[in-house]
């Protein structure tokens, strides 16, 4: 088994998932104003640090996405952030993209971009502490969309950061991100999402990365949400299984879904009967980042020194989630 391997098992392995607090300032303070919360650096840090010191962490969250400020930021007790985080026996890890771009002679669809002096950014990351990293690519499906420059271009971004990844000592999370955004049905999505997955598959092995030493984070098979063909769970499920089943080699580790959009609940149930029903070698579970903060961040923004209230409620939270990563979830349990 090699290194890589073993930190990606670490983080994914018994019921364990990931907790996606990677929000880049712009996306951060669009959450914090919803809640009427002033987003500076100090209330960002606040947030993150109640979630962070939650007793959930060392039994449900195998691993941490940061953004480059929280990385480099210091707890009110003198603790740097990734040793916090590694104090409850999980892997701190790190958005490392800087952002979808406009793709030139596309004009609506995205690239992703930071791949100049990533290496260097790498050792530094490495350095304070990170083992994993993460990079997202996005694409949305209109008309023609996604078109074979953003799927060629995603894809190949992805590889090439995958490698420097690699190169570094630390597991990268691939994250080709199909938007639910449109009035697609959940059969398009399935297509475009195989065929998007597919093309990075092709391009991480035309680039050497060891498969079985990367993380996918794919979006669950929805119909778009604006479509009027809405599907159920069930079919959410078989979708989103078959997808997989035919598009990711069988040396990946594992799967760790994004939320996308989908309520705390909604998300949590795709996931449960995604395991109930998982016929693939794939650990299949979470890399959440709304549907597992956003009512810790309610309670929080109502009282942010009442660090218990907001504690209480991720834990819950965490708790269904690693429920449904091993099929043991029921709606009964959220009530009590
Ligand atoms: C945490 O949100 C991330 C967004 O980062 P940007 O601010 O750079 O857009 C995002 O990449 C996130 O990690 C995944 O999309 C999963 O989050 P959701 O909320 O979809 O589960």
């Amino acid at each position: 088994m090699s290194e890589l391997n073993k930190i990606a098992l670490k983080i994914i392995s018994d019921g364990k998932g990931i907790l996606a607090a990677d929000e880049s300032n712009g996306t951060m303070t669009r959450r914090l104003k919803d809640v009427n919360i002033n987003s500076t650096p100090e209330n960002r840090l606040l947030f993150r640090e109640t979630l962070f010191t939650s007793k959930s962490m060392r039994e449900y969250i195998g691993g941490v996405i940061l953004y480059d400020e929280t990385i480099n930021q210091t707890t009110s007790s003198g603790k740097s952030i990734p040793h916090l985080i590694s104090s409850s026996d999980t892997l701190p890890g790190i958005k490392v993209d800087i952002g979808a771009k406009d793709l030139a002679n596309s004009s609506g669809e995205k690239v992703t971009e930071g791949l100049d002096g990533l290496r260097e950014r790498l050792i530094k990351y490495y350095e304070l502490g990170a083992r994993f990293t993460k990079w997202r690519g996005v694409y949305i499906i209109k008309d023609k969309f996604p078109s074979k420059l953003a799927i060629n271009s995603n894809a190949h971004a992805l590889a090439r950061y995958s490698a420097l990844v690699q190169e570094s000592g630390m597991v990268p999370i691939v994250e080709p991100e199909v938007l639910m955004d449109g009035d697609h049905s959940a059969e398009i999505c399935l297509n475009k999402t195989s065929e998007v997955i597919r093309k990075c598959f092709d391009e991480l092995i035309l680039h050497k990365v060891d498969l079985s030493g990367i993380i996918l984070k794919p979006n669950m098979i929805l119909a778009g949400n604006k479509s009027k063909s809405k599907i159920s769970n069930e079919e959410v499920c078989m979708k989103t299984i078959e997808c997989l089943k035919n598009s990711v080699p069988s040396e990946v580790p594992g799967i760790a879904f994004l939320s996308g959009g989908q309520s705390e609940i909604e998300a949590t149930e795709n996931l449960n009967l995604i395991n109930k029903n998982n016929n693939t070698n794939f650990i299949m579970t979470y890399s959440f980042g709304r549907a597992l903060q956003q009512s810790a961040l309610k309670i929080w923004s109502k009282n942010t020194k009442d660090t218990l209230a907001t504690q209480n409620t991720f834990n819950h939270r965490v708790k269904m989630c690693s429920l449904a990563a091993r099929g043991k979830w029921t709606i009964e349990l959220e009530n009590k």
